[in-house]
């Protein structure tokens, strides 16, 4: 499904770094479309929302206080198997178990500060840019180069 959707959000620490135009950059030299982008410092209760599945987790208070320190870029991303490529750009939840070349494998170190989050699946997707976005946020256009990208 070329309109499968992936939300991409850039963590405070890629945008503390000055990461967020790589990250951007690698989704949109892969091919994929940009749908949707803001800078929002997040609440606690969409960050509760957010990491519903991790509530009780030992590492669920300190993941909060660091998402929520300070702005994010959340993002959303279209196309072809998106959710699981973006997976693989992103690179292991643990960067020290990241390949060289992804996200978190070129620039982070550590679990409570790897950069990037996204969706893990197409339902987690669906859940999580419900979560962020209005509909209205969520760009419709059609890019020219789409049909130098798929056959
Ligand atoms: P991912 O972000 O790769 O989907 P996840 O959903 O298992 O990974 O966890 C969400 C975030 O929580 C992860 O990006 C960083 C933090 N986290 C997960 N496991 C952790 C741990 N063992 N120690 C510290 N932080 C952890
Ligand atoms: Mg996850």
């Amino acid at each position: 499904d070329a309109h499968e959707r992936s939300f991409i959000m850039v963590k405070p620490d890629g945008v503390q770094r000055g990461i967020v135009g790589e990250i951007i950059k690698r989704f949109e030299q892969r091919g994929f479309k940009l749908v949707a982008l803001k800078m929002v410092t997040p609440t606690r209760v969409l960050l509760e929302q957010h990491y519903d599945e991790h509530q009780g987790k030992k590492f669920f208070e300190p993941l909060l206080q660091y998402i929520g320190s300070g702005p994010v870029v959340a993002m959303v991303w279209e196309g072809l198997n998106v959710v699981s490529v973006g997976r693989k750009m992103l690179g292991a939840t643990d960067p020290a178990k990241s390949e060289p070349g992804t996200i978190r494998g070129d620039f982070a170190i550590v679990t409570g500060r790897n950069i990037a989050h996204g969706s893990d699946s197409d339902k987690s997707a669906k859940r999580e840019i419900d979560l962020w976005f209005r509909a209205d946020e969520l760009a419709v256009w059609t890019n020219s180069a789409e049909r130098w990208i798929y056959e």
